[in-house]
């Protein structure tokens, strides 16, 4: 069938059902994005790539639908960057759309030149550049099923003088096919261990999130097992919250509940995690992982089967199939043994954390520090941090979407949040960078627009998307709630300050000059200024009724005070030591 190469592209879009794109408009992408209002394609055109592509990512992590990145050449591109590394390490099935620099000049040092290609090179899972216009809709199915077989990001290489060209081509075909349930003996071995165990624990991971029925099927395993079930780092919303035997996230500022369990373990079950090293790093002084157990691993992608971790088992398969395959093969009395205390236990211990975290108010100081002593003595009417998510607990709807950042404040908040279904938690994983927090809820707010939602920001990491506040108050923008924690310092690195650093302040300060909620207001949204519990409560319940009754996007700047939870990075850092010596006198002049 003769059609143009845009119309090849745009075809095979539709065929993949690909309806959202975000990015920055460009000449070289034009000829595509004139007919995407044709296609039934919407541009979310926003403040900058960077955000652009979080939206993205929020998009697809909320919906399971993939959605894609576009933008300008060379500088446009390069913007994407962050966010498909990013999406990424979320495990995030996007399509990223490179316009490339024209063949016909190429090499000659003109406009927007960039090795595109190498650029995304260690970020996505499978990249290719069109070769010839003939082959424009061959290659960008090709890249759409490589993004969902990986779930992750995909790049296609447009070299811009391929638009615009008349090809006669049959439109590709798409091959889908069923997921491994795992080998037959690897399942009947961990069948075998699941059903000797004296105390099994389940880890689910984002596998069990991605795997369509994978958080039922785990449900079903637990059950017949009584086994507590722990979830990722950031992934609170692999098991739903409210099921007795959810015992929440491990790593960084988790859940002790989950910790202590796990720890206790003769074999633990990993459901579609790779087991990154932050979900089982120590926490709160925790050395929790079960070193003597055995461990069964389950992951769709075998390289990442036994990688960080001992492993008694591997299994190759989607979580949701080996987890019904293990259930069916379980023997009569798995579970039996210690089922009555085991669950007492599950649930003494989830009762006493849980009275534990309602009880924390005030963040430890390590031996020898006392910033956190000063920061109270200096605001003393100010929040505290974790006043302010109790406060947000009380407004925030069971079924909200929300995101976080990279930050202390978010940090502390991410023993907080449980979920009853999943794709509810959308927080900025393992490649951190700050400012995902604003953007990713706008994309999952488009997705999903049926669905409250609330996004989360420390001030700093939202000084990078703040941007984004001057597109999302347009036309067909879904309106969205953000809580901004306004400390006025990049705390999470401060903390590092006060702990390594003897209190050496090097750029963790913010201007106290600048309002959010005045920028808010200035950019035609509501800006809102919490100053107490009582008042971020009912600031938070307003906005929601706001955002889902009269299309209002409310930015909540919840003043609180500098107090500083656990660093992020106690595995990787330890006091400096001066050996040479640096002295100021010893700074030459530039000759200029
Ligand atoms: C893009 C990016 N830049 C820098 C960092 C390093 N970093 C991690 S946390 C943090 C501080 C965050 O400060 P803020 O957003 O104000 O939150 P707070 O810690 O004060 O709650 C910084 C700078 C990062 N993770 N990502
Ligand atoms: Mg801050």
């Amino acid at each position: 069938m003769k059609m143009t190469t845009e119309e090849a592209f745009v075809k095979t879009l539709q065929m993949h059902g690909i309806d959202n794109a975000f990015g920055i408009i460009g000449s070289a992408m034009m000829p595509i994005s004139d007919i995407f209002p044709d296609a039934g394609i919407t541009f979310w055109d926003c403040a900058h790539e960077t955000s652009g592509g979080m939206m993205a990512d929020g998009f697809t992590r909320a919906t399971g639908k993939m959605s894609m990145m576009i933008a300008q050449n060379g500088p446009g591109i390069t913007n994407f960057v962050t966010a498909v590394k990013t999406a990424y390490w979320n495990h995030t099935p996007v399509l990223l759309v490179t316009p490339q620099a024209a063949n016909k000049t190429i090499g000659q040092g003109g406009f927007q030149e960039m090795e595109q290609m190498n650029l995304f090179a260690d970020c996505v899972a499978y990249q290719e550049e069109v070769r010839d216009p003939s082959r424009i809709a061959e290659t960008l199915n090709r890249v759409i099923m490589q993004a969902k077989r990986a779930s992750a990001p995909a790049q296609i290489n447009v070299p811009r003088d391929f638009w615009t060209q008349v090809i006669d081509i049959d439109l590709p075909v798409i091959v889908d096919f069923e997921l491994p349930q795992g080998g037959e003996t690897a399942v009947q071995d961990a069948a075998d261990l699941l059903s000797a165990a004296k105390f099994p624990v389940i880890l689910n991971g984002a596998g069990a999130i991605l795997s369509k029925g994978g958080i039922e099927a785990s449900r079903i395993l637990a059950e017949a097992l009584d086994a507590p079930v722990c979830v990722g780092y950031q992934h609170n919303d692999a098991f739903p919250g409210n099921h007795p035997l959810y015992a929440g996230p491990l790593g960084y500022n988790g859940s002790k509940a989950g910790m202590e369990l796990i720890s206790k373990a003769d074999v633990v079950l990993c459901l579609g995690t790779r087991l990154n090293p932050f979900s089982t790093l120590p926490g709160y002084g925790i050395d929790y992982w079960p070193t003597d157990a055995k461990i069964i691993q389950v992951d769709l992608n075998p390289d990442r089967i036994g990688l960080t971790k001992k492993v008694t088992v591997g299994i190759v398969g989607d979580a949701a199939k080996v987890a019904t395959a293990i259930s069916s093969k379980l023997a009569d009395d798995a579970g039996d043994s210690g089922r009555a205390d085991r669950k007492n236990l599950v649930a003494q211990t989830k009762s006493s954390w849980a009275q534990e975290l309602t009880s924390m108010t005030e963040e430890q100081d390590d031996p020898g520090t006392d910033w956190n002593v000063r920061a109270r003595a200096a605001k003393p009417d100010w929040m505290a941090p974790r006043m302010a998510w109790r406060a947000i607990q009380a407004a925030l709807p069971v079924e909200a979407i929300i995101s976080s950042d990279i930050g202390n404040n978010c940090a502390i908040g991410n023993a907080y949040p449980s979920f009853n279904e999943a794709r509810k938690y959308l927080a900025p994983g393992l490649f951190g960078p700050c400012g995902y927090g604003l953007p990713s809820i706008v994309g999952a707010k488009i997705g999903r627009p049926d669905v409250p939602v609330v996004g989360f920001a420390g001030d700093g990491a939202f000084g990078i998307s703040v941007n984004e506040l001057t597109a999302i108050g347009r036309g067909d923008w879904p309106a969205i709630t953000q809580i901004v924690f306004r400390n006025y310092q990049w705390g999470a690195e401060k903390r590092n300050s006060t702990l390594w650093f003897d209190d050496n302040f090097v750029g963790t300060e913010l201007d106290e000059g600048v309002s959010y909620a005045g920028i808010a207001n200035a950019c035609g949204l509501k800006g809102v200024i919490a100053r107490t519990q009582d008042e971020l409560t009912a600031a938070l319940a307003q906005a929601i009724k706001d955002q889902m009754e009269n299309g209002i996007t409310t930015l909540i700047e919840a003043m609180i005070n500098q107090e500083l939870g656990d660093p992020f990075r106690r595995d990787a850092m330890k006091v400096p030591v001066e050996v040479a010596g640096i002295d100021k006198s010893d700074m030459q002049q530039q000759k200029v």
